[in-house]
């Protein structure tokens, strides 16, 4: 009996450490649940990480390795909604928490999510001073420095963060039947 309760054990934490490694730290931040136009529910939900360290495009990857994007915030309904979590949770979140949103510099000074390919049509909430184009190299997007804001603050793509790079991915179900 006591050989049982060896063994079991034993799987249990054997099973506990592998499914850690398979699902590194992703910290869920929130689910949104929004209705589109056409009447498709369109579920959402926010995690943060920071187990990659290194630019835009990184955080950007390791993402899509997870079968999610960047975070986008199609609405600032949804701004609003993460910004409360954000401010609760602000111990996840580094300096700079990197989000899924570009501007094409070439032909505009639009911002547009990179999931979606749509244009951010409201007001950006920016932080004090952005977006400042910093190095005429800023075409990504981040919120902080303030860690416990949603403000938004324009940065370069191949900034390198060492130990301060924050990043939230989003994982998108259009497949409820209601909110
Ligand atoms: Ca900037």
């Amino acid at each position: 009996m006591k050989s049982q309760l060896f063994l079991f054990l034993l799987l249990l934490i054997f099973s506990k450490s592998w499914a850690q490694n398979k699902y590194p730290p992703f910290s869920k931040l929130t689910t949104y649940c929004s209705t589109s136009d056409d009447g498709t529910v369109i579920s959402k939900t926010y995690y943060v990480s920071n187990y990659v360290q290194g630019n835009w495009l990184e955080a950007f990857l390791y993402c899509k390795a997870f079968d999610m994007d960047l975070a986008s915030f199609d609405t600032l309904d949804e701004v609003n909604a993460v910004a409360a979590i954000k401010k609760a949770q602000s111990n996840l979140f580094t300096s700079y928490t990197l989000i899924g949103g570009m501007s094409n510099k070439m032909n505009s000074n639009d911002w547009f999510w990179v999931s979606n390919g749509n244009k951010i049509s409201y007001t950006i909430p920016w932080n004090w001073g952005e977006p400042n184009n910093y190095g005429g190299k800023e075409w990504c997007l981040s919120i902080g420095p303030t860690a416990d804001a949603m403000k938004f603050n324009d940065i370069a793509c191949h900034k390198l963060f060492v130990d301060d790079l924050s990043f939230m991915c989003q994982q998108v179900d259009t497949t409820a039947d209601s909110c």
